[in-house]
Order: C-alpha cells, then structure tokens, then sequence
C-alpha cells in the first residue's frame, strides 16, 4: 500500500494514514531552505526601481538583487523517496496555467535559487503564503482556509500565459501569477493581494464581493499590512 498525507488544519498536525497494503515508499513531512525576497528587493534595499542593478533587465540577476535575497525555512515539505516538494499543510505549488513549468521538485531540501530561474517564484510563493495562512490560522487562530480542496492554498507560480498580471480564481480557489515584465511572484506584495481575494472568498463561503472594489483594497491592505509587520512600512 501506500502512505498517503492527511492534512488537519483544525489541530495543525499532519498525520499519516496507511491504507493497509505493503509499504512500497513514504511520503515525509521536513522543513526545506530557501532564498526569497522580503518583502521585495526595492523595498528591503531601500533602493527605487532604476538604480543601479535594481531593473528587470528580462528577468536576469544582479549582485543589488541577489543581495536582497533572505534564507528562510521552508515548512513542512514533502519528501518522496529523496524528491522533495514545495507541498505543505499551507501552500502548494500547481501548474495549472500556461506556460507549464512544472512542480520544481527536485533531490535536496535546499531551494536556492536566484530571480533567474522559474524556481525562485515558486520558492518565494510557498513561503510568502505559508507564513501567511500559518499567521491567521495559528497564531491568531482562526479558520481561513480554501473551501474548494483539501490541503494548501494552490498557486501557480508562472501562469496567465505570461501576462503582466495575476488572479485568484473563485472557481478552483487557485492563484496564479504571470511573469510579464517584473515576474508578480518576486513581490510578495502581489502574492498577498492575490491571497487576500482568497482569503475574502474563503471567509465568506464563496461570496467574495467586488462592489465598489472591496475585494481589491481586501487585498491591498493584506499586502500592506505584512509590509507594517515586517517594519517597512512607516505611518505618515
Ligand atoms: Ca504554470
Ligand atoms: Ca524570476
Ligand atoms: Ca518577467
Ligand atoms: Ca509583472
Ligand atoms: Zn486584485
């Protein structure tokens, strides 16, 4: 048989159940590492777009933006016979949308990449949104999580065909973040926007509303609000 994750968000605790066959391989639960920007490199370097190493410059790195990289843990990935997934009781990564890239599983636990490769988004996803959901599930200790599937919110770190642009669909209650100009998945004020339309659609059972753009500032203050916790932020 095999082991297969069950996720508890009401206990937070990731248990195993075993269907009762043979073992033929587990799934484990381990923290990664990761590089990720916090809360995005103009804001940590104090630096405004146009500075020197500071630009798009079609998605290459620079030593100005590889120096405003942070090393976190990773929580409560998935290990699968030595490949390890960003996959947790928190966030997941999916390829639902165009261009398909794929999971970015891969043999080590270490998840360091810098802006130019396709991995770093979804490094810099997985932690944004874990820490997010763990903040008002845990800490707070509230219940806010998707509706339309069981475990992690999903998000797909290159979607949208590439658009400059990003959405959370109500219908799969997935997120996706295109890479036109700036890829959205570098700034995790665009992956906290993105979350708070979830979170919207979440906390009222599917009856997120856009009347006179409350979704929108739902999620622009959830960005804004991470940017106070992390004291970037200073009132006027
Ligand atoms: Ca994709
Ligand atoms: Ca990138
Ligand atoms: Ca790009
Ligand atoms: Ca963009
Ligand atoms: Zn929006």
């Amino acid at each position: 048989g095999e082991y297969f994750k069950v996720t508890d968000h009401a206990t937070y605790n990731v248990v195993y159940v075993d269907n009762g066959g043979d073992f033929e391989g587990g799934v484990s639960v381990v923290d990664g590492t990761g590089m990720v920007f916090d809360p995005d490199p103009l804001t940590s370097g104090t630096a405004t777009y146009g500075d020197s190493g500071f630009v798009d410059g079609a998605d290459a790195t620079t030593p100005q933006l590889d120096a405003e990289r942070f090393a976190v843990t990773l929580k409560d990935i998935e290990e699968n016979g030595g490949t390890y997934t960003l996959r947790g009781p928190w966030a997941e990564v999916v390829d639902h949308e165009a261009p398909f890239n794929g999971l970015f599983s891969q043999a080590s636990s270490a998840f360091n990449f810098d802006r130019s490769a396709d991995a770093f988004e979804a490094v810099n996803t997985y932690y944004h949104i874990d820490a997010s959901m763990r903040y008002l599930n845990v800490a707070l200790g509230l219940t806010i999580e998707p509706f339309q599937y069981v475990g992690g919110v999903q998000f797909d770190p290159s979607g949208l065909s590439g658009a400059d642009n990003s959405h959370y669909s109500p219908g799969s209650g997935r997120l996706a973040f295109g890479e036109g100009g700036v890829d959205d998945a570098e700034d995790s004020d665009v992956i906290h926007h993105e979350l708070g339309h979830g979170l919207h659609d979440w906390v009222t059972s599917g009856a997120l509303s856009q009347v006179n753009g409350l979704s929108e500032g739902i999620g622009d203050f959830w960005a804004q609000s991470y940017n106070r916790s992390v004291d970037s932020w200073t009132p006027s």
